[in-house]
Parts: C-alpha cells; sequence; structure tokens
C-alpha cells in the first residue's frame, strides 16, 4: 500500500492524515488523564505549541449535553446522575471522532464542572495529529464509538484508591462538599460504574494495574505506538508520522 492510500482524510480537499485513535477508559479518578499525560510525555509531546502537537489528548468530559433547566437544578443538588450514559452527546463525539479520523480540524467544547455545562464560547481547536488519546469513563460503552479506536487501553485503579483521590478532586477543582461527593458518590458514580463502566473492561486491549504508577506498562504501550507510527505493524500501515526517531522516545 502506498502512503497515498494509507492517509486517506481530506482537508478542504487535500489530503490529511489518519491518526492512531487510542481509547482510554476506567472508572473515575483512575488516572486516565495522567496516563494520557505521561504518553504525551514519553512521546516529547508536552512543550508545545497546539498546531505543532503530534500527539493529542481529548476527554469524553467535552462532550456531556446540554442540561435543561430542570436538569441543572437538580445536578446543583448533586441529584443528576453523570456517570449514565445518557448524559453524553454520542452523536457529537462520534462525528467529531470520524472527523479526527478522517483528518480534519474541529473544535470540541470546553467542559465547565462548576457550573455543569460545557463553555460552547471556549471551543479548542484540535489539529490533525499522528496520535489522539480519547480518555473517558464511557468511552468503551458506544459499539459505534468502540470501533473506531485502533488500541483500547483501561485504567484498572481500585476503587477505595478511586474514592481517596476523588474526594479531594471534587472539593478542591470542582467547587463540591464532602456530604455532596459521597452522596453523589454511593447513588451514582459507583452503581453507575458496575453497571456501565466495569463491563467495559472486556473490550480493552490492555488493562493498566494501579493507573499511572505504572511506569513498565506505559513504557511498553509508548513503544508499542512508537512501532506502529514508524513501522508496519499496524493494518492501515500509519507510517507517515511527523514524530521524531525512535531514541526520542524519553
Ligand atoms: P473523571 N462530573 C462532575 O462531577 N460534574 C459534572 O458536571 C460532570 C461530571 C463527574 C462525573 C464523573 N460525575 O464521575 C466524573 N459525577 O466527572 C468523570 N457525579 O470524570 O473520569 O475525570 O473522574
Ligand atoms: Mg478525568
Amino acid at each position: 500500500m502506498s502512503d497515498m492510500t494509507k492517509c486517506n482524510g481530506k482537508i478542504n480537499g487535500i489530503e490529511g492524515k489518519t491518526p492512531f485513535l487510542i481509547g482510554v477508559a476506567g472508572g473515575t479518578a483512575s488516572g486516565k488523564s495522567t496516563v494520557c499525560k505521561r504518553i504525551m510525555e514519553k512521546l516529547g509531546q508536552v512543550d508545545m505549541d497546539n498546531a505543532q502537537r503530534q500527539v493529542v489528548c481529548i476527554s469524553q468530559d467535552s462532550f456531556y449535553r446540554d442540561l435543561s433547566k430542570e436538569e441543572i437544578v437538580k445536578a446543583e443538588k448533586g441529584q443528576f446522575n453523570f456517570d449514565h450514559p445518557d448524559a453524553f452527546n454520542e452523536k457529537l463525539m462520534e462525528t467529531t471522532l470520524r472527523d479526527i479520523l478522517e483528518g480534519r480540524k474541529c473544535e470540541i467544547p470546553v467542559y465547565d464542572y462548576k457550573n455543569h455545562k460545557i463553555r460552547k464560547d471556549d471551543m479548542v481547536t484540535i489539529y490533525p495529529a499522528d496520535v489522539v488519546l480519547f480518555e473517558g469513563i464511557l468511552v468503551f460503552y458506544f459499539p459505534e464509538i468502540r470501533n473506531l479506536f485502533h488500541m483500547k487501553l483501561f485504567v484498572d485503579t481500585d476503587s477505595d484508591t478511586r474514592l481517596a483521590r476523588r474526594v479531594p478532586r471534587d472539593i478542591n477543582e470542582r467547587g463540591r462538599d464532602l456530604d455532596q461527593v459521597l452522596h453523589q458518590y454511593m447513588n451514582f458514580v459507583k452503581p453507575a460504574f458496575e453497571e456501565f463502566c466495569s463491563p467495559t473492561k472486556k473490550f480493552a486491549d490492555v488493562i493498566i494495574p494501579r493507573g499511572a504508577d505504572n511506569l513498565v506498562a506505559i513504557d511498553l504501550i509508548v513503544h508499542h505506538i512508537w512501532d506502529i507510527l514508524h513501522g508496519n505493524s499496524h493494518p492501515n500501515g500509519l507510517n507517515n508520522s511527523r514524530l521524531g526517531t525512535s531514541s526520542d522516545i524519553r
């Protein structure tokens, strides 16, 4: 297969590249974002301008759907279930990922946890890249989305560790109080994890125990990504990477 046939996306009629799309799922506060950050660091992608970046990370939180007035009132009382698949805009997630796979530049919303809404005036541009990471609690839940990934990782961290991380994060970063965090955890977060997130572990190609602390697993994954981007070990033959050489892996 020639390079021309390998990357079949189009940007304004110009051929764009198909990125290597990685899904990263796992329970709340399992370390999904940190695993993604470590992968980006190891590929040497952190201190870089957005448009130059060849590895980008997108969060499923950007795809929470708009809530009705009644739902916002519920959310403010900690009575809205943000861990249920219905809380997400599945269609927008799918079309955005399809655009990305076709090498198109796209705009994604930023989510505001304090006000429980998407900040539409604050969009982030995602430029075509070699590797795109998509992380979130339910990224493997929807079959149409799950089937788009070239690689699926599940970050598997004990639930007591996750709760111990979630409590200070919600209080310090997401403007909640302790009672509300625990009530929400027991009523929504924990049951939804068991019903919707945990069963998706079976779809993962790699399960990462202990999350971001597992440097060996992250190293293996990064080397595999590198081989795919520079070699022929992927059926899509994604070897049009603009990343450096393997000696650049940190
Ligand atoms: P991670 N979430 C909020 O706390 N507030 C919102 O407005 C929207 C989402 C939480 C959501 C879920 N649950 O457990 C978590 N609640 O964000 C997922 N309640 O994010 O994977 O980073 O933990
Ligand atoms: Mg997160």
